[in-house]
């Protein structure tokens, strides 16, 4: 008998640390799917997502596995994205069960590999700039994070104006479930590998560019969060979003950009295009992801407010069901 529990006990461990925690599973980009191998995982694919060694999570804002996850390797292909697509986040168990955990945020980033195909770049020398946070949602102690225990996913744009080039895109989870405690934060980050086409123009300022580790620091009040179970406030860690994301080009220049709409609910897309005289604006929303996906474009005279009744000018139909979503066209 007691040799029968010696030799169960090991497996018992091992059963409940492959089902904890987890990793990217899949990414999609404009609904092309890519497929990610499984951290332990014997038989090895081509993907353009990094494989990671272990799907626990890691812990310390200064563990250089920060950087792209737990021993991530160069994968072998490299995706094709354009700026404005929807990236599709599938977040796993490194069983494949749904992700088990639903308070923290997700944050995005990306970061230029040069001249060279990302699957050649070592991400130790990346400089990433942010593109995207989501935390809770709008008027919600809820977090998007939530979404994914009952094995739905999450979505994010490209920016509408990044410029074209090859790109590490860096998604991740912090998970705050044991925030409370200094360095409970747990950081699961996944590196895909993008070729970005189109003719953008969008491009980090230097203030912007962070390294990780290094972005984030263990005493930052988004990673240790004593009050994350009694406060809906949340601080997000890291720079801000890049401004070419967040703020639009003026009129008369080359390319506009976007207008990301501030709780981490609205992920707004603008794109400023000049050759009339008029903002176009493209956009996209999501709201609860699966609930409530819009998507159109504004065309629009400059200074004109286009937020406060968010009335598209042309015959373009609302479909967001009465959301307020943008501000003042800047002329
Ligand atoms: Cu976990």
């Amino acid at each position: 008998m007691s040799s029968l529990i010696q030799l169960l006990a090991p497996l018992v461990l091992l059963a409940s640390y492959v089902s904890a925690h987890g990793f990217v599973h899949t990414v999609a980009i404009n609904g092309r799917t890519l497929t990610g191998n499984r951290p332990f995982g014997g038989q090895q694919f081509p993907s353009a997502i990094r494989q990671i060694s272990d799907a626990s999570p890691i812990n310390g804002a200064d563990n250089p596995s920060v950087n792209c996850g737990i021993n991530a390797r160069n994968a072998e292909q490299v995706a094709d994205a354009n700026p404005g697509d929807t990236l599709t986040f599938d977040w796993r168990g490194a069983d494949l069960s749904n992700w088990p955990h639903n308070t923290g945020p997700f944050i995005t980033y990306l970061a230029s590999c040069g001249d060279v195909p990302c699957n050649q770049f070592n991400s130790a020398n990346a400089r990433w700039f942010k593109i995207h946070q989501a935390g809770r949602k709008p008027g919600s102690s809820e977090w998007f994070q939530n979404d994914l225990m009952s094995g739905r996913t999450f979505s994010l744009p490209l920016p509408a104006n990044v410029a074209p080039g090859n790109y590490l895109l860096r998604h991740e989870i912090i998970a705050l479930h044991l925030a409370p405690q200094f360095r409970g934060a747990e950081f699961y980050p996944s590196c895909t590998q993008l070729r970005i086409g189109g003719s953008g123009t969008g491009r980090p300022q230097e203030d912007e560019l962070v390294s990780f580790p290094g972005g984030y620091a263990d005493n930052h009040p988004g990673i240790h969060v004593p009050g994350v179970f009694s406060s809906n406030e949340y601080t997000f860690p890291g720079p801000r979003i890049a401004r070419f994301v967040t703020e639009p080009a003026a009129p008369g220049g080359n390319g506009g950009n976007g207008n990301g709409n501030g709780n981490g609910n609205g992920n707004g897309n603008g794109n400023g295009n000049n050759g009339n005289g008029k903002w176009q604006w493209k956009w996209k929303h999501w709201g609860s992801i699966a609930a409530h996906k819009i998507q159109g474009t504004i065309l629009q005279a400059p200074g004109q407010q286009a937020s406060l009744s968010c009335r598209c000018p042309l015959a373009l139909k609302r479909l967001d069901g009465g959301r307020s979503c943008w501000r003042t066209c800047q002329g």
